[in-house]
């Protein structure tokens, strides 16, 4: 939790650099650094300044708005200003912004001259020599850039989740068999569903020390193991044929909510959860919760929790993000579970760049426990995918009446994935959605907008009467291809004025709507459905992907379009009421 004056400072200083970034008011900007050296300088912690009652204002350059966030920082552990900065830039902006040799200044230029988004896109504006022709940059610079991202890269080989999970499946099962353990969980970043991650830390518990270092043996031994980078007796880390790194850790099975604690992290939650148990006279560490040499808990995470004063926090949430704040005052959010889903509003067939038919289609949903799934082809536009024209979506349309009135528990709605055009008007005349369930409608093309105009034409679109769902609100193919560039704030809010809803796509490649963005839709009160995209009836199977990205933007069931039923659906997709 930053609570300490350096955190604050480098708040503000971040925000300060994010603001010079988006062009902002020189003198708002100058107050936020102004603040970050007030604070950054104190003598005494502004904790315990706050604690004893003193008006911060009667420091130096600090105003109510200051004070303000500086209160918000020490009593939330965040800004609300920083949060909201961090969704309007790229995200990769704050990355640029940590390279050695790149100030707010030259990411500005960067950013604003040669649309340099991604380390990706700066990596290539370096090689390609456009850099050194910038104001204030020069050859030095640019070569000194490409070293950066260079020594970056080399760091930041992350696995897509789907990609670890088909490692880390083969993996457990594989330890599960060695004799004498008790169990096996995958822990770290892959346990908090993060969308990539870095390696894969397992978590191995027996009965006696003595099998310990049998497991080490059998996990060395694994077949897709290229190299062993160490092996003890309760610990090792192997790197696999793929180049996914793995760690493991054997304890013993009474150390096991410690020890799973300790490794699913993230780092900043466990290091938050120490200071709290400091705090209460409590030591903690992978073996146990302790107080003066004597153990109080261990055997489970929930004790572990309940020993420092907190309910159970869900991996998903444990980012110190506010998650211990709220754990405190047992408010905790009844994340979304994937049975609670009844529907998906995203598929494919056949008769655009799907694999399976209609009836196919439907058959899966139903044994997937779906009481409803929405048909979306592409339109026309979409030439590479065989996009509908008017008479082919009006014939499947007949198509699924019939096949509705065949079906038993599942309807099949009719709907589109329409373009979104570059002016924001939909690819397909009215009086043909006028005819669909529901509308879903995309941006497929154009990525390279400026940011209001990329902004104006998707709230455009939703000012359409048909408008229902905006999929895939970013854009982003994760590790290929950046969001495009938009207001999520003001596309959100609209959406809630208009009635419209967003999707968080499940497919792994995509996971977006972002988990932040998730959580600011809660916020906004704007539904969200996690939908598969499926292409075939096997991709129905990525929705636990999406599932996971929403437990960590906080999403519960009531903030997810799709638990509702049928009839509760219609309800809230008729627009014209
Ligand atoms: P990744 O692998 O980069 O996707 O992210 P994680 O969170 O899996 O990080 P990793 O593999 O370095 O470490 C696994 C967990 O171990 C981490 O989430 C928390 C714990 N951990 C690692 N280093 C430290 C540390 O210095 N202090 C504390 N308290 N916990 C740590
Ligand atoms: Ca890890
Ligand atoms: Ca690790």
């Amino acid at each position: 939790m930053p609570k300490h004056n350096a955190d604050i400072a480098v708040i503000f200083e971040e925000i300060a650099d994010l603001l010079e970034i988006q062009n902002a008011n020189p003198f708002r900007i100058r107050a936020y650094r102004n603040a970050a050296r007030v604070i950054g300088e104190l003598p005494n912690e502004v904790s315990h300044l706050l604690e004893k009652g003193m008006d911060l204002t009667q420091l130096p350059g600090i105003g109510d708005d200051l004070a303000g966030k500086i209160k918000e920082i020490v009593t939330a552990g965040h800004c609300n200003l920083l949060d909201r900065l961090h969704t309007e830039l790229p995200s990769a902006i704050t990355e640029l912004l940590k390279l050695p040799g790149l100030g707010p200044k030259r990411v500005k230029a960067l950013y604003h001259d040669l649309d340099v988004q991604t380390l990706e896109q700066l990596h290539r504006a370096a090689r390609d020599g456009r850099i050194r022709a910038l104001p204030g940059f020069g050859e030095k610079i640019e070569n000194n850039i490409l070293q950066a991202i260079e020594v970056h890269a080399n760091q930041a080989q992350r696995f897509k989740l789907a990609i670890a999970a088909q490692y880390a499946e083969a993996l457990e099962k594989y330890l599960t068999a060695t004799p004498g353990i008790v169990r096996v969980t995958v822990a770290g970043s892959y346990r908090r569903m993060r969308e990539t991650v870095g390696d894969l830390d397992i978590l191995v518990t027996t009965a006696t020390t003595a099998t310990a270092r049998e497991v080490v043996r059998r996990f060395t031994r694994y077949d897709e193991v290229i190299e062993i980078l160490s092996a003890g007796a309760t610990r090792a880390s192997v790197m696999l044929k793929c180049g996914l790194q793995v760690d493991l850790r054997v304890v013993r099975e009474e150390s096991y909510g410690a020890a799973l604690h300790y490794f699913t992290g993230s780092k900043a939650h466990n290091i938050a959860i120490r200071v709290l148990a400091q705090k209460k006279g409590l030591k903690i560490n992978e073996y146990g919760v302790f107080r003066e040499g004597v153990r109080i808990a261990g055997e489970s995470e929930a004790a572990v929790y309940a020993a420092v004063g907190l309910a159970y926090i869900p991996p998903e949430l444990r980012e110190n993000h506010g998650e211990i704040e709220i754990a405190k005052s047992g408010k905790l959010p009844q994340l979304i579970e994937r049975s609670d889903l009844r529907g998906d509003l995203h598929a494919h067939t056949k008769a655009t760049d799907g694999h399976n038919t209609l009836r196919e289609m439907a058959q899966a949903g139903l044994a997937q426990g779906f009481e409803y799934l929405a048909i979306t082809e592409h339109s026309r536009r979409l030439t590479v995918a065989h996009g509908l024209d008017t008479q082919q979506l009006l014939k499947q349309c007949d198509e699924i009446d019939q096949l509705n009135a065949e079906l038993q528990g599942i309807t099949l709605l009719k709907s589109i994935e329409v373009d979104i055009l570059e002016d924001g008007s939909l690819d397909l005349p009215d009086s043909v959605l006028a005819r669909l369930d529901l509308v879903v409608a995309a941006v497929h093309s154009s990525f390279n907008l400026s940011r209001t105009r990329q902004t104006e034409r998707i709230i455009h679109a939703m000012q359409h009467p048909h408008f229902t769902l905006l999929a895939h609100p970013t854009g982003r193919l994760l590790q290929r291809r950046a969001p495009y560039d938009v207001d999520m704030l003001r596309i959100i809010r609209e959406a809630r004025q208009r009635g419209c809803f967003l999707e968080l796509n499940a497919h792994p490649e995509r996971l977006d709507l972002l988990d932040t963005q998730c959580r600011m839709a809660k916020e906004e009160g704007v539904l969200i459905s996690i939908n598969s995209d499926a292409h075939s009836i096997y991709d129905f199977a990525n929705l636990r992907f999406g599932i996971g990205q929403a437990r960590r933007g906080w999403l519960e069931k009531c903030d997810v379009l799709n638990t509702r039923t049928v009839q509760e659906l219609r309800l809230l997709i008729d627009r014209t009421m």
